[in-house]
């Protein structure tokens, strides 16, 4: 068996693909160190025929993925395990959020054998030194690591401080796009016929008890120069014409300054952006900065609004200053400069009792409705809570004594209740009943029946004059029940979830 390594994004969405910058970021990681090649699941009709075709050469030893919770573990769990039957003198390597937050059932499955903890950058070519013999470094040393020792216990490396963003090895972009072009990655958006997604900071400065950045990242937060960025998105332009970028970073606008610099660098370029932030951390810009932003091509931002009620976003730790009232005067804010505020809400979380959980519901679908009628254009998200193991916090007590555990073993994920928790449609959680959910999910429909998101750009004209025809004495009125005429329309469209899959592009 030779040591080549196969680095593999399984499949995130059913169409209409972003660039995995995960898998970029792990091959610049031992670009020109070790040989590698890329599987990008989502560009493949049959990702396992494309790896096991790897393996059957001899020349490769190293499986190493990225894997999110939700459909990615459709692929990452029975391919890992495959592998590790077929070959078992393999070494899988998984990294990402579902294996540093769920790394337990990951090592106890048997046929994972090394998560990566966090960012790879330092840690993945460290592993490979020790495993392919070059180095003498003792795994318990390496940072951001779990494994299994000799003895079979888990092993949990410390944590490394956040690197230097400007100074991390380039992309291989060039590299990648021997095996995928990248123009395929470059799809036509609500904000543009090129869209490039790029990611410019890694963490987040917050501890908001119900995410899963949370518990790998501890509040710390680093990112790239807005020159970087800019050189980078100058680049694309150049070679590939984008006119459009998503920020996939956790928090995009974290710093005002960066953010007000890069909009200075990209303002005459006729790119368009979207990022995602903090309430309170933009509703600090001035309105000037705004005006300026929107000038420059921010087109939309997506916010954690979670609830608007106060009482809740205490107990969701959201660690800032934000409050219902906020969330208000913030979306009225955002018409008056012109940039589309996307406002993802949180419902379900446990609460004292059935009546109470309800009751929140309930509330909260008002204020929803309190947000459309200040500013029409607001988009808006709905979750249900997905608890995250944040062992320690306040509110993952709650959810513990609430009777609420995760599967044991790896496999018990790919089924279908639990794969649906992971998209966070239709959480396992002992407080919310299925009348609760019947209740958000109907109010969502009319919903995005009377207000279709902005960026589906396909439901425009007639299809939309129609479904604001069809959702609006529901919506008026208050009657959300079996609201299968618009799920009709909707499936006839194909109308698209940005909360899922991102945004509709083609
Ligand atoms: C782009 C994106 C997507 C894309 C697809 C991306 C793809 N791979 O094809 C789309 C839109 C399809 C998507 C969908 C979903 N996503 Co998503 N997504 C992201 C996003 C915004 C960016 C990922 C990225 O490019 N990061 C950039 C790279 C450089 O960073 P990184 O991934 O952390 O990688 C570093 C390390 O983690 C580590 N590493 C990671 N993997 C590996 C693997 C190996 C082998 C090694 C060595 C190292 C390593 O090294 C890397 C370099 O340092 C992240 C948020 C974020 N900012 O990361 C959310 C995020 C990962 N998604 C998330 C979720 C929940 C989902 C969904 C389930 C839907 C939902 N309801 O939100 C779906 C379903 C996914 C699926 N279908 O399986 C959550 C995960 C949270 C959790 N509970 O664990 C995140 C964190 C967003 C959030 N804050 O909630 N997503
Ligand atoms: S601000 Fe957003 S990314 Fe940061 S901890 Fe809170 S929910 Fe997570």
């Amino acid at each position: 068996m030779g040591n080549k390594i196969i680095i593999f994004n399984p499949r995130s969405a059913n169409a209409k693909h972003r660039l995995p910058n995960t898998i970029i970021q792990v091959g610049a990681a031992i670009h020109g160190k070790y040989d590698y090649v890329f599987v990008d699941g989502n560009m493949e009709t049959d990702p396992w025929k494309k790896i096991s075709g790897y393996f059957a050469t001899g020349e490769f030893k190293y499986f190493c993925l990225t894997v999110m919770p939700g459909p990615q573990l459709k692929q990452a769990i029975p391919y890992a395990k495959k592998i590790k039957e077929l070959y078992p003198n393999a070494i899988n390597i998984w990294g990402g959020y579902f294996a540093s937050n769920q790394y337990k059932v990951c090592l106890n499955s048997g046929y994972v054998d090394y998560i990566i903890n966090g960012p790879g950058d330092n840690t993945f070519p460290k592993l490979l030194d020790v495993l392919e013999g070059k180095s003498d470094e003792k795994l318990q040393l390496i940072r951001n690591l779990i494994f299994k020792d000799e003895n079979g216990k888990i092993v949990q490396t410390v944590k490394e401080a956040l690197l230097d963003q400007d100074s991390l090895p380039p992309y291989p972009y060039e590299y990648f796009n021997t095996f995928y072009p990248l123009e395929r990655y470059l799809a036509k958006t609500f904000m543009g016929q090129k869209t490039f997604a790029y990611h410019s900071s890694m963490g987040c400065p917050f501890t908001c008890s119900f995410c899963a950045v949370v518990p790998i990242y501890n509040a710390k937060w680093k990112a790239k120069a807005a020159s970087t960025i800019y050189k980078d998105l100058k680049y694309f332009k150049e070679k590939y014409q984008i006119d459009a970028v998503e920020f996939h970073d956790n928090n995009f606008f974290t710093s005002r300054k960066r953010v007000m610099e890069f909009s200075k660098l990209v303002m005459d370029d006729n790119i368009e952006w979207w990022g995602e932030g903090r309430i309170d951390t933009i509703n600090k810009y001035s309105d000037e900065d705004l005006h300026y932003m929107r000038k420059a091509g921010c087109r939309m931002m997506f916010l954690g609004a979670e609830t608007g009620n106060d009482e809740v976003l205490k107990q969701m730790n959201k660690g800032g200053t934000q409050s219902g009232q906020m969330i208000k005067d913030f979306v009225k804010r955002m018409k008056d400069v012109d940039i589309i505020p996307e406002l993802s809400f949180v419902l379900g979380l446990p609460g004292e009792n059935e009546q109470k959980v309800y009751e929140q519901i309930l509330w909260d679908i008002n204020f929803i409705r309190e947000i459309k009628a200040i500013n029409a254009d607001a988009e808006i998200i709905i979750y249900l809570y997905s608890p995250v193991p944040t062992e320690g916090s306040e509110l993952y007590q709650q959810i513990v004594d609430a009777g609420f555990s995760f599967p044991e073993k790896l496999e018990e994920w790919i089924e279908p209740s639990w794969e649906k928790f992971d998209l966070r449609r239709n959480p396992l959680t002992p407080w919310l009943k299925p009348y609760m959910i019947d209740k958000i999910q109907n109010f969502e429909t009319v919903l995005n029946g009377y207000y279709p998101t902005a960026s589906d750009f396909r439901i425009k004209g007639y299809k939309k004059s129609l479904l604001k025809l069809v959702s609006g004495y529901r919506f008026k009125y208050g009657w959300y029940k079996f609201p299968y005429e618009i799920k009709v329309l909707h499936k006839i469209w194909k109308y698209r979830q940005p909360e899922i899959e991102g945004f509709y592009s083609e």
